[in-house]
């Protein structure tokens, strides 16, 4: 009940004068759901917006670095969250194929890298720096790393090249994909009561901020082509030898079809702007407050009217 009621909260916002998007085509505008929390309840918010405005919208749960392809094929209408750490190859890639473009930041910064929990750092002062890495190996063995550190890395699909970063770098660690971004939590949840040194892959802006005060390890500084060139970073013979960028962009991208198509969605699509705030509080309420994604998003939308309502086209509310 309460979901249903929620739900109509960007309707009442609306009000009774709603103008629909009349211009816009009435095929499905595809959104895509991936494996990460905010980016969930972001995608669930927006649908929400534009199913209120009288846009057919349609879900599919896609992987997060196939869906740039399927975005510039137009099956998928637009993705909004273009993380720069986990997704800037692949985003390129497709801008350069064509097909797909850039519709803005928002005004956000990121940063996706290895991360421990403060209470880490009282058994290896050394950090943050990655060179204190190897002297702590030791700390983050597990039974099945032997005598090397174990770094629980982001599912595959969020690509961090973590193996051959510990490779380029030559540190001493084991490093391993999480299933799910909740086997991350969990990890760090586990170690928690005895404060047990850990070293998983974390980002921000995220929920995890507000409940483990935490820092990322600082690797030698993201330099464009350090993913493609061996040359950049301090070993000459490898890729991967330095973090993810530290400031990072966080994107809307779309078809490029969508403009014609649905060109009042697209308006607002071009609009749409998100906070650090504002996303790891996406986060919170599905990852602290247990709620589903589509109520999560109607309890945003409900609280963030004065947000939201300014993107709508001229003369909609
Ligand atoms: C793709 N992610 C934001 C989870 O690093």
């Amino acid at each position: 009940m309460k979901t249903k009621i929620l739900m109509s909260a960007a309707a009442l916002a609306l009000g009774t004068t709603t103008a629909s998007f009349a211009e816009d085509s009435s095929d499905p505008i595809v959104i895509p759901i991936h494996n990460w929390s905010s980016q969930i309840v972001m995608s669930h918010v927006v649908g929400q917006i534009l199913e209120e405005m009288g846009s057919n919208v349609e879900f599919v749960t896609t992987d997060s670095q196939a869906v740039y392809e399927s975005v510039r094929l137009g099956d998928v209408t637009m993705e909004l969250e273009v993380w720069e750490g986990a997704f800037g190859a692949s985003f390129r890639a497709a801008l350069e194929k064509g097909g797909l473009h850039d519709a803005g930041d928002h005004n956000a910064v990121t940063r996706e890298d290895w991360w421990y929990p403060m209470w880490t750092k009282d058994a290896c002062p050394g950090l943050p720096s990655w060179e204190a890495l190897n002297d702590c190996a030791h700390l983050f063995a597990t039974a099945e790393t032997g005598d090397k550190g174990l770094f629980l890395d982001g599912p595959v699909d969020w690509l961090k090249h973590g193996k051959e970063r510990a490779e380029a770098l030559g540190i001493n660690y084991v490093v391993k994909n999480a299933g799910s971004a909740a086997a991350l939590w969990a990890h760090i949840g586990a170690a928690e009561a005895d404060r047990t040194p850990v070293l998983v892959f974390n980002w921000t802006p995220n929920f995890a901020e507000a409940v483990w005060p935490g820092e990322f390890v600082e690797f030698p500084a993201w330099e464009d082509g350090c993913d493609s060139d061996p040359a950049v970073g301090p070993n000459p013979d490898a890729l991967y030898d330095c973090g993810n960028p530290a400031s990072g962009y966080l994107k809307k991208a779309a078809w490029d079809g969508m403009p014609d198509k649905w060109p009042d969605a697209y308006e607002v699509l071009t609009k749409i702007s998100f906070t650090n705030p504002q996303i790891a509080e996406m986060a919170k309420l599905v990852d602290i407050d247990w709620m589903e994604p589509e109520e999560a998003a109607a309890e945003w939308l409900e609280n963030n009217e004065a947000v939201w309502k300014g993107w709508l086209p001229e003369g909609s509310s």
